[in-house]
């Protein structure tokens, strides 16, 4: 029990109460020419854009309102807004198309959106009935940052119960139609008194930067939620490739960094010549970061990864590890205030040692709106995240595969996570993804689909050089079977490898 009154704003708590506990002046959101807001114009600004939304456009509490644009702090206003009027933040990201948008909108009753004017026209195009869309960034009389001018009164916070609906987060929907997962007011809180108190412990000199957007809550968390919850600073800024944050790091005296593994990958090869001299913490997740990027990054940098699981359904990061903690090659253990075991297919707990679905429960968890498949994630309490971890006799989670990447070869159960950190220790794999091949004899075989390094050539010789490393590191029952050359992965607009996407990719 994390002791929340029954009556909670998440976002007053975030900004009058840090203000309360730290006063005003202090740094709160930069973007990306160094602009800077200090918690009292950010207050301003948010006090304003939550009187617009209440008089001029007629947004009740409970209302759901559509958030979309690239990463700014005039995102984090309007969604700070939200949160204060008393509203549902649907939160979506620059990168989806309007078919898609409008399936958010139908799914979520969507009547208003606040979208940036350089977003606007994918989300005019989905043509969502009696869609009222305002926007902000522009330069004409009603956008929405001209309402936000000097002058506008405080603005008091709507009194949500600590369990009215906060905000409704999309998963990126790669099968099957997109499920939105409703968070609560103290849920938001609950992930900034967790992961972010007790494993990131940060401080309030600390200045966040990162890659995931706002419209996902990875980055809703790590780049908002947690430096506004500690009285710290964010750079919010779009994802402009691995020099570009680089270089962010060095500009803007970044000390605690949110990204993924592929994000550190791409950095490594560049790292010379960029100051990373204010960085103290790096977080990674949203896919499993695999033990030698680990490796490579402290190697490179003597920072130690703080490795993260965690889900749109759960709001943001449940199992993880810092400092002396970290086991490089797990992912951690349940973060304070969640619980974690390993189940069978049946639901039963499965012993240390043994392979299975990862469960979870804790003080956040998955309450799809109106959706069906929330009964097969959610059961018993536990929610069932789709992955297959192993829980160590020492008491650490370490990852195996998602649930339905497992591949199944002439009667062996092969991971294809272990096949590609086999792979990504060799010095020309940037990127790798294994998938299983229909296989007449086999069933399937182990097809890898690899990203070399730039100048590398992708012939025979290549092959055989990756075969038999492959061959040196892990049993030949896993290794691959056929190797297929890219210049990128696909990936979901949250970053997330699919793999799916590759099982019918022809063999060269
Ligand atoms: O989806 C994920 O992987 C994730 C990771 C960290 C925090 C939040 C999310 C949704």
């Amino acid at each position: 029990d994390l002791g929340y009154p029954d009556r909670l704003n998440c976002g007053a708590e975030l900004l009058d109460g840090t203000i309360a506990r730290l006063g005003r002046d202090r740094p709160a959101l930069r973007d990306a020419d160094g602009t800077v807001w200090t918690y009292g114009e950010l207050r301003h600004r948010v006090d304003a854009i939550a009187h617009a939304l209440g008089d001029r456009l007629g947004v009740r509490p409970g209302n759901r309102v559509l958030l979309r644009g690239p990463t700014t702090p005039w995102l984090a206003a309007c969604w700070l807004a939200v949160m204060k009027a008393g509203a549902v933040a649907v939160t979506v990201l620059a990168a989806q198309r309007p078919d898609e948008l409008a399936t958010i909108c139908e799914i979520a009753q969507v009547r208003h959106a606040l979208c940036d004017i350089r977003s606007v026209d994918d989300l005019a195009e989905a043509g969502v009935p009696g869609l009222r869309i305002t926007t902000y960034g522009g330069d004409t009389a009603d956008d929405l940052c001209r309402l936000a001018e000097p002058g506008a009164a405080p603005y008091t916070a709507v009194p949500t119960s600590a369990d009215d609906v906060a905000l409704i987060a999309f998963t990126s929907g790669t099968t099957g139609r997109p499920k939105g997962c409703m968070h609560f007011h103290r849920d938001v809180l609950a992930v900034a008194d967790t992961f972010s108190a007790r494993v990131l412990r940060p401080e309030p000199d600390d200045v966040f930067a990162g890659s995931p957007p706002l419209g996902f809550t990875f980055g809703l968390g790590g780049l908002l939620v947690f430096p506004l919850r500690a009285g710290a600073s964010a750079l919010l800024a779009d994802w402009g490739g691995p020099e570009r944050l680089l270089a962010d790091i060095g500009k803007h005296r970044i000390s605690v960094l949110f990204t993924a593994p592929t994000a550190y990958r791409a950095m490594l090869p560049k790292l010379a010549g960029h100051d990373l001299s204010s960085l103290r913490r790096c977080v990674s997740a949203g896919e499993n970061l695999p033990a030698a990027t680990w490796e490579s990054w402290y190697d490179a940098t003597n920072l130690r990864i703080i490795n993260g699981i965690g889900a749109t359904e759960l709001l943001h990061i449940f199992i993880s590890a810092a400092d002396d903690a970290i086991r490089p090659g797990t992912t951690g253990v349940p973060v304070p205030g969640f619980e974690a075991r390993i189940v069978g297919a049946d639901g039963a707990p499965l012993p240390d040692g043994e392979a299975g679905l990862l469960a979870v429960r804790g003080p956040t968890g998955c309450r799809y709106l109106a959706d069906a498949r929330q009964a097969e994630y959610v059961r018993d309490g536990w929610n069932l995240t789709g992955d297959t971890y192993v829980r160590e006799p020492d008491g650490y989670f370490r990852y195996v595969a998602r649930a339905d990447d497992m591949i199944i070869s002439a009667g062996y159960n092969i991971a294809g996570p272990e096949v590609e950190e086999a792979l990504l220790r060799h010095p020309d794999v940037r990127e790798a993804a294994v998938v299983g091949r229909a296989d007449e004899e086999r069933g399937q075989v182990v097809v890898a689909h690899v990203v070399l390094r730039a100048g590398v050539p992708r012939g025979d010789d290549t092959v055989a050089a990756l075969r038999a490393f492959t061959k040196t590191r892990i049993a030949p029952y896993k290794c691959p079977r056929a190797f297929v050359f890219h210049t990128s992965l696909p990936r979901t607009p949250t970053g997330k490898l699919q793999r799916f996407r590759l099982r019918d990719v022809d063999l060269q």
